[in-house]
């Protein structure tokens, strides 16, 4: 293989060919996925011990209602994902009848002057462009193949708006955001109630809104319609779908069933009683790979592979990866990170020296970044070299 070692040639040649390159006919591999990639990176090598669930499109029902997106398709220009491919946890709920929808009201309570109720229509005038951010279920694991996140571009109007209009009283420091969340079936491994307890600050940095359009269309039914929060750089558990309740509450208020039921995959502390005790529940920064090809080059097998970094609160252009434990950490090719709101693609050529099994680990090898999951190596996912 030509010895490449610089970006720029890097991001020009490997990208733009996903992009517009050839489409490779590839037998192992559904259409769907091989429209999406290039010849010249070669077969795609399926990671090992994985999950084998269905992918793009939805199963169960309820609260056990998943659809997983299948995140080997993500392409430069394939960073913002359809609405019906968008990952779904919970589906739209049995007891929430669609005629509701159409007069759907968000009920303003508890520390306030006044208890009151908008009429969502009447916040038309208010939506605006929120932008593309990536969400991710804190549940995401191997099991499904990373396929609990996607990002979609967002219309709606910010949470700290909406509060400007309702007067809460001074010994409010804090506002539960709830969503209808009633379903005729019991599930066994998730509870009923969908509500999280935002601080003001928590609401204002973050740029929490409530979002009525999806991808410039109307939410899907199982994404949250007619209105769903989305808390920018959060995990999906704290954004309820389906909002219709928001309660101005103070320091004494109870942790929610929500907010117990994800408190280990938030990163909590124990699962503490008091709301006010919950750290943000905000995604460290964090990079996996998404694909594997492979190629044979002058009789060397040479593997290519893409990945994406998101979360964290700032860019990085200090990450690395390793195949397997106790070998030495190398820089990542390739990748421009801009923006911490969504996924950033990066890719890496890699040449082993020996069959085996390999596990991909990436680290941000810097200090000053914090990375919970990726040193616990939660994202690691391993392959077959034969
Ligand atoms: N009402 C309600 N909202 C909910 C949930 C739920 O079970 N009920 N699940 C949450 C979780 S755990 C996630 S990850 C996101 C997923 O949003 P999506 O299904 O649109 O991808 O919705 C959140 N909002
Ligand atoms: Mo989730």
């Amino acid at each position: 293989m030509p010895n490449i070692h610089r970006r720029s040639f890097l991001m020009s040649s490997a990208l733009a060919s996903v992009a517009g390159g050839p489409i490779m006919a590839a037998s192992s591999l559904p259409l769907a996925v091989a429209g999406s990639l290039c010849d010249d990176d070669g077969e795609v090598v399926p990671f090992s011990g994985e999950g084998r669930r269905p992918m793009g499109r939805p199963y169960g029902s309820g609260l056990d209602g998943r659809q997983l997106l299948d995140l080997r398709k993500l392409a430069e220009d394939r960073l913002v994902t359809d609405n019906d491919q968008f990952f779904i946890r919970t589906r739209y709920p049995s007891e929430l009848d669609p005629a509701d929808a159409q007069a759907w009201k968000l009920k303003f309570g508890g520390l306030v002057d006044q208890e009151q109720e908008i009429v969502l229509s009447d916040l038309q005038d208010e939506v605006e462009d929120m932008g593309v951010h990536v969400m991710e279920c804190s549940g995401n694991g191997r099991f499904g193949g990373f396929g609990l996140m996607s990002a979609a571009q967002w219309s709606g109007f910010r949470v700290t708006k909406l509060l400007d209009r309702i007067k809460p009283q001074d010994s409010a420091t804090a506002v539960m955001i709830a969503g209808f969340d009633q379903h005729a079936r019991r599930s066994r491994n998730s509870r009923r109630g969908a509500s999280w307890v935002f601080t003001f600050d928590q609401l204002k940095s973050t740029g929490a809104f409530l979002a009525t359009r999806m991808n410039q269309q109307a939410i899907p039914q199982d994404h949250g319609f007619p209105v769903r929060l989305v808390v920018p750089g959060w995990y999906g558990c704290t954004s309820a779908k389906w909002v219709d309740t928001i309660t101005l509450v103070d320091d004494n208020e109870p942790a929610t069933t929500q907010m117990r039921e994800f408190a280990s995959r938030t990163h909590q502390r124990g699962v503490p009683e008091l709301a006010k005790d919950y750290r943000a529940a905000s995604m460290d920064l964090a990079a996996m790979p998404v694909r594997v090809q492979k190629k044979t080059v002058d009789g060397n097998s040479v593997y290519t592979l893409t990945g994406i970094i998101w979360g964290g609160d700032r860019a990085t252009d200090k990450l690395v990866i390793r195949f397997n434990r106790g070998t030495d950490y190398v820089p990542v090719d390739s990748y421009e990170h801009k923006t911490n709101q969504t996924w950033t693609l990066w890719r890496h050529r890699w040449t082993p020296d020996r069959p085996g099994r390999y596990r991909i680990q990436l680290q941000v090898d810097d200090p000053e970044i914090s990375t919970q999951r990726l040193d616990r190596g939660f994202y690691t996912r391993s392959i077959e070299v034969t």
